[in-house]
């Protein structure tokens, strides 16, 4: 595990595309030699995609009238496994200290949000007075790392609810063709930056914690606000979140720049 101050990513070059499609396509036959050695009806679930939309579409339409919240529209994806608090670690790893110099005072913080023709300034206590959720999870870092880890703070998805954002219209979605493709978020400094698909920013476990094993987040771990996304590889984590931008465009994405997968989906 890197030490404070020091870059998080794999000690190894960034790979080229034609490396990352090598590896893949490596990982695929490791995965098709695995497959000789399972029952057909295993294999078949191991490789079940989940359905695209989610739900089927006449009960997505009932969610959709009786709740209009932004997630019902991507409910189609896997839950990540979660576990007790008691299984969490106390000692959570320091990884990845880009856009985190200087010092922020929680007080005084704020979350700006972007999207065509709308903005909007947000402070804790707009974060906080949304539902609080725990998550207990199991966070894993490219480098091949993984840590249970208990976090707790406000659904993405709750927030993008209740302002109505990140669709086209700025009202409440219909449909989920009406958000826009992506959400970028940055820290205050802008030093660090990722670039999130949006069914995977507003899924259900994606969270804007503000609390880690029961206390505020220190500053190392993203204070006063940092993004868990247990559909995601850690660099997609972001600690110390200052805004929030959706656009149909890819947004920037600090590794993304700098040879790495734009997705890195779990
Ligand atoms: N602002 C910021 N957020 C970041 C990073 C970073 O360098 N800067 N690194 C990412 C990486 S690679 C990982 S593994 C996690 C580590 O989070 P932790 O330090 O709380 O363990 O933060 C992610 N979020
Ligand atoms: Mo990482």
């Amino acid at each position: 595990m890197d030490t404070e101050q020091t870059p998080h990513m794999p000690e190894r070059e960034a790979l080229t595309t034609e490396q990352q499609i090598r590896r893949r396509t490596l990982k695929a036959f490791a995965w098709f030699g695995l497959a000789s050695l399972l029952p057909v009806g295993i294999w078949k679930a191991l490789t079940a995609k989940p359905i695209e939309q989610g739900v089927p579409k006449a009960l997505r339409s009932i969610l959709n009238a009786n709740e209009g919240l932004a997630n019902v529209f991507f409910s189609n994806q896997h839950l990540a496994p979660t576990f007790a608090v008691s299984k969490a670690t106390k000692q959570v790893g320091i990884n990845g200290m880009e856009g985190l110099r200087g010092a922020v005072d929680p007080a005084t913080w704020q979350l700006q949000i972007n999207q065509p023709g709308k903005s909007l300034t947000l402070t804790m206590a707009d974060i906080k007075a949304l539902p609080k959720y725990d998550l207990v999870f199991d966070f894993k870092c490219v480098e091949g790392w993984s840590q249970v880890q208990h976090w707790a703070g406000a659904r993405l998805a709750d927030l993008v609810a209740k302002y109505d954002l990140g669709t086209r219209t700025g009202q409440k979605p219909t449909d989920e063709a009406d958000f826009y493709k992506h959400l970028g978020m940055e820290t205050p400094d802008k030093g660090y930056y990722v670039g999130l698909d949006v069914a995977s920013a507003l899924h259900p476990q994606t969270l804007l914690a503000y609390e880690m094993n029961g206390e505020a987040i220190t500053a190392p771990h993203g204070a006063p606000l940092r993004l868990l996304i247990p559909v995601k590889y850690g660099v997609k984590n972001l600690k110390r979140i200052g805004s929030i931008t959706f656009a149909d465009e890819r947004p920037r994405d600090y590794w993304a720049e700098r040879g790495y997968d734009y997705y890195l989906g779990l």
